[in-house]
This record gives C-alpha cells, sequence and structure tokens, in this order.
C-alpha cells in the first residue's frame, strides 16, 4: 500500500488534532457533543488521567467534521488511516463506509462522489480494543458483574505489554486519480561482484493506461534510468548499506491520451540478502545483529505515533554502536519505517501473532509440571487474522530496503500438537508472498526447546528468546551459563545450516540499584547478566546476533512480576540510559556490521 504524499496529481491533507471523543454506546447518526474531546493520533488511555477510562475495554467513539474540497470528476478523495487500534468502524454523516480488523496496519475508504458537494462532513470512527482468541494479538476477554448489576468488560492480555488503543497513527484525507497506481513493487538484483544491480519496477493500476512512464534518481535528484518494460541494469550502483544508506527514488507516471493521469515516487535502496551456510549476508557479506526488540511505548502517547521518540530511539541505538531493531510485537509506524531506511538501521519485521500460547504468563512460570495440558492450537481460531496480517505487512513493507527479514510469530506454543500444522502454510505464505524472498523466522520461546519444538525446521534463521539467569536459574549466572551454553549447543548441531539470532535476552532492573553480589533487579546483576550471555554467544559459530530485550522500559498490566511496567531496558522508558549502556557500547563498537563470526 503506497503511503501518502504529495505529487503533482495528489494532494495529502491532515486530520490529524483534537477530536471529539466518548467511551461507550454511541450512535453514529447523531453529532458526539465537545463535552470530551481526544487528540489523533495518541493511546486514548494515559491521557484520558480516569482510572476506569484508562482502563476501558469496548467502543470509543471519535469524531470530526472537515471540509471535503471539490476535485475534477476523474478524481477521488481516499480517507487513510496508518493505524486504529483494534478494530474501526468509519461512517460519514452517519452512513457506514467500511471497517478495519488489526490494529498496526494502514487502511484506506474511498469517500463517495455525493460528499464532494456538502460544506463539511461528519467523520465518526468507532474503535474497539477488544481482543479475543481469533484476533492478534490474542487476549482473553471477561465480563465482570458490576455492584450496581451493570456489565463491565474486561481484557486480560496474552502478552507482556499494555493493551494501548485508540487512533494511534495519522488520518489522512487524500486525492489521487481514479485511474491511479494502486501499487508499485520494487525488486533488485545484484551481481556476485556487487558491480551491477538489474532493478525491476513492477506498477499496478486501476486500468490500463497508453504509457507507464519508469525514471530513477539518485540522491542528488539526478536521473540515473529511464526502465524499459519495467527493468534497467545498474553499474556500479551505490549500495544501501547498513548505517550507510543510500535511497534511489523511482518516479512513476501514467499518460493517457498525452495527458499525465497520476505519478508517484517510491525511495528504495539497493541490497541483497541472503541465509546460507549457517551465515547472514547482507550485500554478499556475513552480517552480525546488534540491536533490541522494542516497543511502541512512551509516556504520555502510549502507542500512538511519536516522531520525536522514533528519531530520538534511533540515534541513541546508533550512539551504542548497535545496527538493527526487531518490531517486536507488532508492524511499527510506516513513518517509523521510512527512518530507519533513511538513517541505513537494518529491521527484523514483525506481524502482531504474539499471545499464540494457551494461558500465556510473563513469568513464563508455564513450565510447571503440574499444568493442565495446554491445547493452544485447539484454542486458537487465528488463521484468518493470522493470514491478513501477513498479506497486510507485506503489502506495506515490501519496498523498504531496511528490512531484511519476516517474523510469524512471537513465542508461540510450537512445542504443541498443532503447531506444525498451523504454522507450515502460514511460513509458506509469508515467503511466498514477499516480492524479495527475504528470510522468515518465528521466535521461539523458551520452552520449545530443540527436543520438543516441532516448526524450526520450517524457517530460515533460529531466533530465539532466552532467559537463563532471569526465569531460568534467577540469580544464579553460574548454572544459567551453563544451561545457556547447552541449549545453543544442541540448536547449532541440529540445524548446522541455519544462522541462529538472539533475538531476546534480558534482565529487568531499577536503576539506581546496587550490590555486591548476583542480585537480580540491581544494575551489578544486568552488567553480569550480559557479560555472561555474551561470554556464551561468542562461542557460538552460527550465532548471527543478538538484540537485547528492551531498548527501553515499557508499560505492561499490572502483574505481580512487574513493577510499574517491565523493566528490562537498556534505558528507561524517559530514555536514560542505565548503568550497563557503557558496557554495551564498548562490545558493540567493537563488534563490526560484518565478518564478525565469519567461519
Ligand atoms: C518474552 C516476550 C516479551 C516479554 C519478555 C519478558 O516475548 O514480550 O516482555 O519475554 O518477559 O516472553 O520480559
Amino acid at each position: 500500500m503506497l503511503y501518502p504524499i504529495n505529487t503533482k496529481t495528489r494532494r495529502v491533507q491532515s486530520l490529524n488534532g483534537v477530536w471529539r471523543f466518548k467511551q461507550g454506546s454511541g450512535d453514529p447518526q447523531v453529532a458526539l457533543d465537545n463535552n470530551e474531546v481526544m487528540v489523533v493520533p495518541t493511546s486514548f488511555n494515559d491521557v484520558l488521567v480516569d482510572k476506569e477510562k484508562r482502563s476501558y475495554i469496548g467502543d470509543s467513539w471519535y469524531e470530526t467534521d472537515c471540509v471535503v474540497p471539490k476535485v475534477g470528476d476523474q478524481e477521488e478523495w481516499v480517507l487513510r488511516f496508518g493505524s486504529v487500534t483494534h478494530h474501526a468502524t468509519v461512517y460519514v454523516n452517519g452512513i457506514l463506509l467500511g471497517e478495519h480488523r488489526g490494529g498496526f496496519t494502514p487502511f484506506e475508504l474511498v469517500v463517495p462522489a455525493r460528499f464532494y458537494q456538502e460544506e463539511s462532513i461528519r467523520l465518526t470512527v468507532c474503535v474497539n480494543n477488544e481482543l479475543n482468541n481469533r484476533t492478534l494479538p490474542v487476549g482473553n476477554l471477561m465480563e465482570e458483574v458490576q455492584e450496581d448489576g451493570s456489565i463491565r468488560k474486561r481484557m486480560l492480555e496474552n502478552f507482556d505489554f499494555y493493551n494501548y488503543a485508540g487512533i494511534h497513527r495519522n488520518v489522512h484525507l487524500f486525492t489521487r486519480p481514479k485511474n491511479h497506481i494502486r501499487d508499485i513493487v520494487i525488486t533488485s538484483q545484484l551481481s556476485d561482484d556487487l558491480s551491477e544491480a538489474s532493478v525491476e519496477v513492477m506498477v499496478e493500476t486501476v486500468e490500463a493506461v497508453d504509457t507507464v512512464r519508469i525514471q530513477i534518481f539518485d540522491e542528488e535528484k539526478q536521473e540515473v534510468a529511464e526502465l524499459e518494460n519495467g527493468r534497467v541494469t545498474l553499474k556500479q550502483p551505490r549500495l544501501w548499506e547498513v548505517l550507510d544508506a543510500y535511497l534511489y527514488t523511482a518516479r512513476v507516471e501514467l499518460w493517457a491520451d498525452g495527458q499525465l493521469l497520476d505519478t508517484y515516487t517510491e525511495p528504495f535502496g539497493i541490497r541483497s540478502v541472503t541465509v546460507k551456510d549457517g551465515q547472514f549476508f547482507i550485500n554478499h557479506k556475513p552480517f552480525y545483529f546488534k540491536g533490541f526488540g522494542k516497543h511502541e511505548d512512551t509516556y504520555i502517547n502510549g502507542r500512538g505515533l511519536n516522531e520525536a521518540a522514533n528519531l530520538m530511539d534511533l540515534n541513541l541505538l546508533k550512539a551504542i554502536g548497535a545496527n538493527s531493531f526487531r518490531t517486536s510485537h507488532y508492524p511499527y509506524s510506516e513513518e517509523m519505517m521510512r527512518l530507519a531506511d533513511r538513517m541505513g538501521i537494518v529491521v527484523i519485521d514483525e506481524v502482531p501473532a504474539v499471545g499464540l500460547f494457551q494461558q500465556f504468563s510473563a513469568a513464563l512460570d508455564l513450565m510447571g509440571e503440574n499444568k493442565e495440558r495446554q491445547n493452544t492450537w485447539e484454542v486458537m481460531q487465528t488463521k484468518a487474522a493470522h493470514e491478513q496480517v501477513i498479506d497486510e505487512l507485506i503489502k506495506r513493507d515490501k519496498n523498504h530496503p531496511s528490512v531484511v527479514m519476516w517474523v510469524v510469530a512471537n513465542e508461540p506454543a510450537s512445542h504443541e500438537t498443532g503447531a506444525r500444522a498451523y504454522f507450515k502454510p502460514l511460513i509458506e505464505r509469508m515467503r511466498d508472498s514477499d516480492p524479495q524472498r527475504r528470510p522468515v523466522t518465528l521466535v521461539n520461546i523458551m520452552v520449545a526447546t530443540p527436543d520438543k519444538d516441532e516448526v524450526m525446521d520450517l524457517v530460515d534463521v533460529i531466533s530465539l528468546n532466552r532467559y537463563y539467569g532471569w526465569y531460568v536459574h534467577h540469580g544464579d549466572l553460574a548454572k544459567a551459563e551453563q544451561g545457556l551454553s547447552a541449549e545453543l549447543k544442541q540448536w547449532q548441531d541440529l540445524y548446522p545450516d541455519k544462522p541462529i539470532l538472539v533475538t531476546e535476552y534480558g534482565a529487568d532492573t531499577l536503576p539506581g540499584l546496587q550490590s555486591m553480589w548476583d542480585i537480580p533487579y540491581t544494575e551489578s546483576y544486568q552488567i553480569d547478566y550480559y557479560e555472561m550471555n555474551h561470554r556464551v554467544f561468542d562461542t557460538v559459530p552460527n550465532l548471527v546476533g543478538e538484540q537485547v530485550w528492551n531498548f527501553a522500559d515499557f508499560e505492561t498490566n499490572v502483574m505481580l512480576i512487574r513493577v510499574k511496567g517491565n523493566h528490562k531496558g537498556l534505558f528507561s522508558r524517559n530514555r536514560e540510559p542505565k548503568q550497563v549502556v557503557r558496557e554495551f557500547k564498548k562490545r558493540w563498537t567493537a563488534i563490526p556490521n560484518y565478518h564478525y563470526k565469519s567461519k
């Protein structure tokens, strides 16, 4: 899906701002009064301040008035939402326009022409934040009878982050020609010696046109090539390199009867990604991931778009010597993806498939022997939602040079019967629908050890979340070291040709707490914990990277093991460094992006 930009044939106007707002039942036929307001975009939760409203589960109504300026009869107005979490129903003047399920991907709705004549239109969005075993992420919805007999919905997240909701990303109204560029797909093949790239640009239009003109421009806005039949071979291309990004632009024009119908410019990078012999190659060189699992999570905005925080995070990421992050546990904003492209930061792109584990508990006490048998794959009805998020993510992010791998799910019950049947078609779908055929991974949970896991042979990279020294052997780093070392060796022996990536490891840490001994939650323990992990990582030949859990502390639901959120960040929630940041900086600036572990 194309990002909304102004071009000679498209005009974008923002609908961000202060909207009318109401929680509870609503009637789109009747305008909301002005008693309560909400900012778009943001999570509604924290800014509402009131405790009940913050944790409200159900429908929230958003409304604004806007003017739809006149357009030519060959043009249309489109409403575009960057994301609405988790379910949106959109009305214009009380008339249903459409809906979208899924809280992390954009959607568009064409505004019918009859509204273009109106002085102003009333735009109403009903936002629902319920999650269940048919949605992604997975949540457990409950109803509680209150003292007065009324029913209040409650949501127990089946995952370890706060269920922030609202109109989370930009809302735009834009014009485009009726016969327009629907999509642009850019792929490139690099020669073995990197001296040539054959670039292919495929353009999808609504109807056939006389001419589709495609030109490529460099960063100085100089034309580099004009494509014939959508293809060109570029000599000595400047590559998109890790932390040294170079972005070309493809300008597409549709022409009919000598008239320019539509034009759009799509930035892209030339780089290759391959996996072979237990290594992960970018631009034909073995790459080492240094970085983070993150969250879209800031004070005040919650999960709402915060572009300043995005830039600060990526600058901090660079400052500490990292080169990558994973969009745990959902697709991040398009603005963040464009920023990563621009800054040369490598991204592992994840769908919101989290919570696919019956009765998931962040405490990882799922290994308890006395627990009832879990039957995740009988309980979960998420197949349709999963297919949808895969399709929407790849449609949205396929052209981003920063994206080097897709994640089909985070910590599913891949050791339970039914996991293989569930994941095989989804992994194939992900691989096959990507025009660049990037590697696909699944992030494995600690209990799905090599002897129990049923799916890791299906993916290209073995991604592991491992908490030796935290959830296992808590406070005993010597035992933790043995456990981690033994398990990584097992994976290496089982899949000698697959790279291993540690996608999560971490220890909750409260800044300022110190100890002479191995006492969890102290800054000294965090330092020792990571030192132990790194010692082990460096002995595993196929281990191609380390992504810390988490970049920054983040908000979670209230739980016994959460002290006002999850504190595994290397940075606090307001992005101040913990003591361990200095240690990371030393390690990561010493580890090169390439050839760290070349065999
Ligand atoms: C893993 C999850 C992540 C949690 C983390 C933790 O992937 O979402 O926040 O562990 O417990 O289970 O800190």
